[in-house]
């Protein structure tokens, strides 16, 4: 009580623009944005940009996870205005009295950890969670690969299972089955991550222990007759050779039923059309199989009578609009506007959105210059009329070309995964043409490509760093 605050007052004659989530599509909207002409407040519950496509390499080390990492309050800090961040999960939102109620789900916590945020503009951008359908066991025994923690917890746990099969007489059998590892979800994480398991215990864990040579052993399994969907024909028989050629067993066609701690209980679809039900064993499970709506999302689309028909998440318009909203806007995996839920996706609708928010602030201006002139013409007629109309004439001009903002359009750049073995797969859409190649050349490709869509300089500094670090010493089993 002796010193207030010292909060920054938001100004009164602007709008206030609440954004929720820093990840691929948030992210992109804030770099695009004039934060000049609103009072914008970021609310997340993480505190960084996640380079997700980089997130496979984290699991076993050949990245470290601060590397693909980038402070929010850095990004923020580049603005030309002060943005706030408020480090908070949103719990609801009532889009009837335009408020959003957030709390800190942190482990420290203040007095206040719970409070409202009103807002007159909103933006979701909260991503989706992992997809379970309701199989019995997953949420207890598999990780997730989403987020920065997935990717420790797993690298953890793959030392931990390499350890425990060299405990003292442990059995062959129980070897075995420490050593399988089991992924579920043949999309480009499901692929990446199995890649990347597999190199690390030919590159490194047989080095250091010879013995486990004939014992490790990596499973993927997929519930559609083929990995990679997103890819063409051809890349996706090239990506499945190289997988079993690295001796990765691809399990097609087959749909997990029951998860317990040591065992995956699953049922194939054979050529015969009969079905088989197998029952793995295994040492790590790691589950990528989908993606599904996060509750705040379903609390949101529950309020709203125009959303009832939809499933996987908040239908918007062509401008990106939630139907049946007013001043509510949702992009990347949590809105379904026809498009696949990638970063890609995200990304172009950020910037879109960034553009018709800078657009909206600009008619806004122009229209009340325009009120200004014409009022000042009606209250003074004389000397400076003529000039004055055709500066209203043109500023009108003005008006209705950006009033005539466009609708979002995506343009797919192509697709680009790792299978293992320094070999990577890629569909290219440049020139109006597809360009589809595979191999240890494409693998460079990847990798300057994804070099190139790093957050920042330091980012990328990071990133090679690693690269080089893992290749010349190797990457490190340490279980921390
Ligand atoms: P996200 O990037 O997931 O961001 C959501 C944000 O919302 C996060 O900051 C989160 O903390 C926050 N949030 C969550 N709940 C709340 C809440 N209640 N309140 C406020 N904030 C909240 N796509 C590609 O195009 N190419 C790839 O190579 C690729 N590789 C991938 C690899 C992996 C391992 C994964 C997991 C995904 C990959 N993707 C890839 C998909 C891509 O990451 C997603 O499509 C993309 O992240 C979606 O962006 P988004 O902004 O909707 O959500
Ligand atoms: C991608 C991705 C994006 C993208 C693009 C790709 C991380 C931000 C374009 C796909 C990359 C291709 C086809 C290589 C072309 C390279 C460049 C640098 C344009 O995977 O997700 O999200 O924008």
């Amino acid at each position: 009580d002796r010193h207030p605050a010292p909060q920054q007052q938001p100004d009164p004659n602007k709008k206030t623009l609440v954004v929720l989530g820093t990840g691929w599509g948030s992210v992109s909207l804030l770099k695009k944005l004039d934060t000049e002409n609103y009072n914008v407040i970021v609310i997340s519950p993480r505190n960084f940009f996640l380079f997700t496509p980089l997130l496979p390499s984290c699991t076993t080390g050949t990245i470290e996870h601060r590397s693909i990492m980038e402070p929010i309050r850095a990004i923020l800090s580049r603005k030309k205005t002060s943005v706030q961040f408020f480090e908070a999960e949103a719990s609801s939102i009532d889009p009837d009295r335009k408020v959003v109620k957030i709390f800190d789900d942190s482990e420290i916590k203040g007095k206040i950890s719970e409070t409202e945020v009103p807002y007159d503009m909103l933006v979701v951008g909260v991503g989706s969670e992992t997809a379970t359908f309701g199989i019995q066991g997953v949420n207890e025994h598999s990780c997730f690969l989403k987020e920065i923690g997935d990717a420790q917890r797993i690298r953890k746990k793959i030392m931990d299972c390499v350890e425990t099969a060299a405990f003292k007489d442990q059995s062959p059998e129980e070897i075995d089955r420490l050593l399988h590892m089991v992924v579920v979800g043949g999309g480009p994480t499901g692929v990446e991550f199995a890649a990347e398991l597999q190199d690390f215990f030919e590159e490194d864990i047989k080095n250091l222990i010879p013995e486990f040579s004939h014992h490790f052993h990596v499973t993927l399994i997929e519930a559609l007759p083929n990995v990679l969907p997103s890819f063409s024909k051809q890349l996706i028989e090239y990506t499945e050779s190289t997988l079993k050629e690295q001796t990765i067993d691809i399990k097609t066609k087959t749909v997990v039923k029951k998860v317990t701690d040591r065992t995956v209980e699953a049922q194939c679809s054979l050529p015969s059309g009969s079905k088989e039900t197998i029952v793995l064993t295994y040492g790590l499970l790691v589950w990528a199989a989908g993606n599904a709506v996060r509750p705040l999302v379903k609390d949101l689309m529950s309020k709203i009578p125009a959303q009832k028909d939809s499933r996987r998440g908040l239908a918007v318009n062509e401008y990106l609009v939630v139907q049946g909203t007013r001043d509510v806007w949702a992009l990347g995996d949590c809105a379904v506007a026809g498009y696949a839920p990638t970063a890609q996706v995200a990304a172009q609708e950020g910037a879109f959105l960034a553009k018709l928010f800078n657009n909206m602030a600009k008619t806004e201006s122009v229209e009340e210059e325009i009120q200004n002139l014409s009022s000042s013409l009606n209250v003074k007629p004389g000397v400076n009329a003529a000039e004055t109309s055709q500066t209203i004439e043109q500023l009108e001009q003005q008006l209705k070309r950006v009033r005539d903002a466009k609708p979002f359009h995506y343009s797919h750049q192509g697709s680009l995964a790792y299978i293992g073995s320094e070999k990577a797969v890629a569909d290219v859409s440049w020139w109006n043409g597809n360009i589809a190649a595979g191999g240890k050349l494409t693998y460079l490709f990847w990798r300057s490509a994804y070099l190139s869509m790093c957050f920042s300089t330091r980012n990328r500094f990071l990133v090679i760093n690693d690269w080089l670090k893992s290749k010349t010493f190797g990457r490190d089993v340490s279980r921390e």
